[in-house]
């Protein structure tokens, strides 16, 4: 099965990452992996970090004139900025002279991480609980995510709020996304496509306006700003997954791939939490015959019924919370003197909504492709578009 490790602190010298489990024969290129890289630098509201970084992923192993090998595959992104870092990331050395931190940022993961490993220098945390860490994830994913698309599967998504500016009119995004789709499963890149024209990764314009006026008020003030984003996926057949055991169901699967992102805070799939004031009638999807085949009138239950795909696009929703860096300080103790103080600033992004609605499209592509794998099995791609078709 597909399992995947990252390595590397944010002002380290670089990101490395091991995918296994890729069947052999899928074609990949180190361009194609670039391609959602840099989707994921983009969106308004980024900071001063992604002006010095271009990320670009070297390959290093599993793969052969272009195409998987089955064995292991090891990529790398550097870190460009880690040239400014150097002494303070050295790894060689004993850091006398190297200022440490001790003021913990509320929200961070800077004070319950400095507790759990017992540092006295909360860099130590900073770098590897920096969100920087997913720029492997998206290029290891982004594998995954094509050996799905080989097999007719297309994963997409675009922002729903950011801040208070957030699509009322839910039916026009639908109906957007319905037209996209209609007569295609790969309908899902232009609702993506869409959604990278804009700034903020949204494809209502009205609300894409709101958004960015709320992230220049927000940044103005020294805040920050969370959102919530949609992800869609198309062309899944029915019956992935399992509800025979809780670990093996497909929704917590996804729910985790999704909660895993740094500051992601809630997870719906559907209308999950607007179906939970509904009744019944009123929530589950009826079928129906489409030319002949067996249909949904609806799709409120997000492509999933007992955790295992129904055939119908599956959707996906996450809530982040602000970033936690703040320019306007928030009341801390400096771990060092026990002393009531001001949080620290350090240089951040004040959104990154647009970019964790690409972070959620990649992560959720190794729990599919497993799952997939799991149905139809075979160690080669052309093997498993036989067993598939
Ligand atoms: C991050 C802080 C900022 C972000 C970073 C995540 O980095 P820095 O401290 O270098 O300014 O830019 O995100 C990335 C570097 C990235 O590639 O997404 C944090 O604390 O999580």
């Amino acid at each position: 099965m597909i399992r995947y490790l990252t390595a590397g602190e944010s002002h380290g010298k670089a990101l490395v990452g091991i995918l296994e489990g890729m069947p052999a024969g899928i074609e990949i290129s180190a361009e194609y992996i670039n391609r959602q890289l840099w989707r994921r630098q983009q969106g308004y509201g980024r900071g001063g970090r992604m002006k010095i970084e271009t990320d670009k992923v070297e390959i290093l192993s599993g793969i052969r004139f272009g195409k998987t090998l089955g064995s292991p595959i090891a990529l790398m992104i550097q870190n460009k900025d880690w040239q400014n870092w150097k002494e303070r990331m050295a790894v060689e050395g004993d850091g006398i002279g190297i200022e440490k931190i001790t003021i913990p940022r509320p929200g961070h993961a800077d004070y319950s991480g400095a507790m759990k490993y017992g540092f006295d220098d909360l860099r130590n945390v900073i770098d590897r609980a920096s969100a920087r860490e997913t720029a492997m994830r998206v290029a290891l994913c982004t594998i995954a995510r094509k050996f799905l698309e080989d097999n007719g599967v297309y994963i997409g998504s675009h922002v729903l709020s950011i801040g208070l500016a957030s699509v009322r009119n839910r039916t026009k995004i639908d109906q957007m996304i319905i037209k996209f789709t209609n007569h295609s499963s790969i309908g899902v890149y232009k609702v993506t496509e869409e959604a990278d024209k804009s700034e903020v990764r949204m494809l209502d314009k009205s609300v894409e306006v709101k958004a960015i006026t709320e992230i220049k008020k927000v940044k103005k003030a020294g805040d920050s700003l969370g959102g919530i984003f949609e992800v869609i996926v198309s062309g899944v057949p029915v019956g992935l997954g399992n509800y025979v055991q809780y670990d093996r169901k497909l929704d917590g699967q996804l729910a985790q791939a999704l909660m895993s992102i740094q500051a992601i805070k809630g997870v719906e799939i559907g209308d999950g939490f607007v179906n939970a004031a509904k009744n019944g009638s009123q929530v589950h999807d009826e079928f129906t015959l489409k030319n002949g085949k067996i249909a949904r009138i609806t799709n409120r239950a997000g492509g999933l019924e007992g955790s295992v795909t129904n055939g119908n696009m599956i959707i996906l929703h996450a809530a982040m919370k602000p970033i936690a860096t703040l320019a306007k300080p928030l009341k801390a103790i400096d771990l060092a003197t026990t002393k009531l103080v001001e949080s620290r600033y350090e240089r951040s992004d004040v959104c990154a909504v647009p970019a964790a609605s690409v972070i959620g499209e990649s992560v959720i592509a190794p729990v599919l492709a497993n799952a997939f794998l799991e149905k139809f099995g075979g160690d080669s791609l052309t093997e498993i578009k036989t067993r598939y078709k």
